[in-house]
């Protein structure tokens, strides 16, 4: 079982769309371990996208990302990084294909509503970032046998 890191950036507070976002993640069977409502601090915003230091983008993803709350998210489940980066889709919305997160509601490279870790190693660090440890709860959905079965 994997485990990885889901934001619902600023944007997708602003339009109204958690709900919608979140149901994609819960529908495709992964498990909710963690959830919060966060105004990320400028420190926070650096920690989280310093891999990105220097980029032509970085000024304005940080002035983005701290502009208003964010939903921080844990799910776990068979290959989470990899699935949740599927729903995702990529990072340009323009690019995105339908039934992808970005490809339905995403034309914005920047505002492109979610940000999902790309590899396990970065989510363990990413996890630890958004969340303390008594934040996350384990627990077992009733349906588990039917979603992870075979
Ligand atoms: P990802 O979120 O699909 O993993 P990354 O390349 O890790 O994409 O970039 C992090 C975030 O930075 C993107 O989700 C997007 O919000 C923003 N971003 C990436 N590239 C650009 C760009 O060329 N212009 C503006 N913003 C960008
Ligand atoms: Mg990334």
């Amino acid at each position: 079982m994997q485990r990885t890191l889901i934001l619902l950036k600023p944007d997708c507070i602003q339009r109204r769309l958690i709900g919608d976002i979140i149901g994609r993640f819960e529908r495709k069977g992964l498990r909710l371990v963690g959830l919060k409502f966060v105004q990320a601090s400028q420190d926070l915003a650096e920690k989280h996208y310093a891999v990105h230091k220097g980029k032509p983008f970085y000024d304005s993803l940080l002035k983005f990302l701290t502009s208003g709350p964010t939903v921080a998210l844990v799910w776990e489940g068979r290959e989470a990084v990899a699935t949740a980066r599927g729903l995702m889709g990529p990072t340009d919305g323009t690019k995105a294909p339908p039934a992808t997160i970005r490809g339905d509601f995403a034309i914005s490279v920047q505002n492109n509503l979610v940000h999902g870790s790309d590899s396990v190693e970065n989510a363990a660090a990413e996890i630890a970032l958004w969340f303390k440890p008594e934040e996350l709860v384990n627990w077992t959905p009733a349906d588990a046998a039917w979603v992870t079965g075979g």
